[in-house]
């Protein structure tokens, strides 16, 4: 094992950065290199992705990463799940959907009139989500789209492709298009059939740590020379994540706290139960063919949806301050459901939010700061729950909780957590995606090696975590 340079290419939907990684001879090392807006933009027919812009982003981070790091060895990228671009011939047909378009609403219902929830669940292990893959497929064959590709790529998957000229499918983020086999891991073409999606779109499956090679000679125009090659990773972001989560013991819980909370435990095995389906579990594949047993909470794009609304009518808004304010709230305030999917599409979220109190003859908070309170109250009880799901519905032993991404930053969240679960939560990394993405293709590499208990023990050495322990609750608590 030499030790080396690797680039971790990281794109959340909020922001993308590409991360230089120094891994090897028992050390972990990260620094930033390009970070980088990213927002949907909605035109006449719904809610695209800007992904050309992503890729000029990415060739330009790149470009930086290999100016700083001539001996660069690696590049790995992950990016947040299900959104695809339909292809053909090696060419993008249109501008990949962003996941909150509302043009599945139809979809779900045809889906489920072919395969009804129960079954589609027994398949695909997946928790019911209105932008699953399989459902956006459907809206793009109703469209007539379908019929004119002849692949379809995940967007890690395009970046991937557009870098080296190779398309594949990363198994990790494939779990999330509801077509991969809970069970075998692999396209389930029998439910493909059923939902007329022709099986000639699907690309071949590989594994997170495989090699694609080299950059494209229009890459390496953009990047610059480099020996570099293309690795896959945990292409899902949250499986990226997963991957750093800085655990020393198997009795852990974890929260991928970003625009999304991803809450839930590892597992060897996938749990099918009907009660699994209902509480809204998901199997998702991981790392090393790991089990993300895990729940989808409406996460921190609750609070910085309110953010954009306020900034819109032209305030400039300090986190920070909001954070602090909220955390100075002596008295109770009330809680929502976090995971209504009224929740789900932009804009307007604090009339949303007030709107979901108002139906249920309900007070709303009746200040800015209990606003904020309210929402990280209302996200610490979600996660209790559903960490309190995950151990009943997996039998898995659960002692603390680790708090990972953008989120762990977030004091006052990160103490509600502490109280509503009754469990100690160690915070940080902030950047676990970025971490877990650096790690797989190191080991690809040969840069260090071992299973995920090995890699994790280097990010525990690495990044310091912050613990918060559990107050006794009292209302002023609250
Ligand atoms: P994603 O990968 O989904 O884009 P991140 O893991 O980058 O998300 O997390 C973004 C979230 O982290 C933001 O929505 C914000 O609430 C939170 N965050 C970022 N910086 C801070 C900070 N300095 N203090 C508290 N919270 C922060
Ligand atoms: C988080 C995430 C999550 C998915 C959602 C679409 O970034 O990948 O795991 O459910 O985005």
């Amino acid at each position: 094992l030499s030790g080396g340079a690797v680039a971790a290419v990281d794109l959340g939907a909020t922001s993308g950065r590409v991360v230089l990684g120094y891994v090897g001879h028992g050390e972990l090392h990260l620094t930033d290199v390009a970070r980088f807006a990213n927002a949907p933009v909605r035109t006449l027919d719904g809610l695209h992705w800007s992904v050309l812009e992503l890729y000029r982003d990415v060739v330009e981070g790149l470009a930086a990463a290999v100016r700083q790091e001539p001996q660069l060895t690696s590049i790995g990228i992950d990016s947040w799940a299900v959104d695809y671009a339909l292809m053909r011939d090696g060419r993008m047909l249109g501008t990949p959907y962003a996941y909150r378009d509302e043009r599945t609403v139809p979809a779900v219902e045809a889906v489920h009139a072919r395969v009804p929830a129960e079954e589609l669940y027994a398949m695909n292990g997946l928790q019911h989500l209105p932008f699953n893959t399989l459902f956006q497929l459907e809206a793009d064959r109703t469209a007539g789209m379908l019929e004119l590709a002849d692949s379809f790529l995940l967007l890690p998957d395009l970046l991937g492709y557009w870098l080296t000229g190779r398309s594949v499918a990363e198994r990790t983020n494939a779990s999330t298009t509801g077509l991969l086999g809970v069970e075998s891991g692999d396209w389930d073409f029998a439910l493909a059939e059923r939902l007329d999606i022709p099986r000639g779109i699907f690309r071949s499956l590989v594994d997170a740590g495989t090699e694609l090679g080299g950059l494209a000679a229009s890459a390496v125009r953009g990047v610059g020379p480099t020996r570099a090659v293309v690795t896959t990773v945990g292409s899902h972001d949250t499986a990226s994540a997963v991957v750093a989560i800085p655990a020393s013991a198997p009795d852990f819980a974890y929260i991928s706290s970003g625009t999304w909370s991803l809450v839930g435990v590892e597992l060897e095995r996938p749990v099918l139960s009907e009660a699994s389906r209902l509480a809204g579990f998901t199997n998702e594949g991981g790392v090393d063919g790991r089990v993300r047993y895990l729940h989808n909470v409406m996460g921190l794009w609750l609070l910085s949806e309110c953010v954009r609304d306020w900034e819109r009518s032209g305030e400039s808004i300090s986190l920070a301050e909001l954070i602090a304010q909220a955390g100075a709230v002596a008295t109770a305030v009330p809680v929502f459901d976090a995971d209504d999917e009224i929740f789900l599409a932009p804009g307007g979220m604090v009339e949303r939010i007030e709107g979901w109190f108002a139906a249920r003859g309900l007070a709303a908070p009746a200040s800015r700061p209990e606003l904020v309170r309210s929402i990280l109250l209302s996200l610490a009880e979600a996660y209790a729950r559903s960490i309190a799901a995950a151990r009943e519905l997996s039998g898995a032993t659960v002692s603390h909780v680790h708090l990972v991404g953008g989120g762990s930053q977030n004091t006052l969240l990160c103490q509600l957590t502490a109280d509503a679960t009754g469990l100690p939560v160690l915070a940080g990394p902030v950047e676990a995606t970025a971490i877990g993405n650096v790690l797989v293709q190191a080991r690809a590499q040969g840069l260090i090696s071992g299973d995920l208990e090995a890699l994790r023990a280097l990010v525990v050495a690495a990044f310091p975590v912050v613990r918060y322990e559990p107050r006794v609750r009292s209302t002023a608590s609250a």
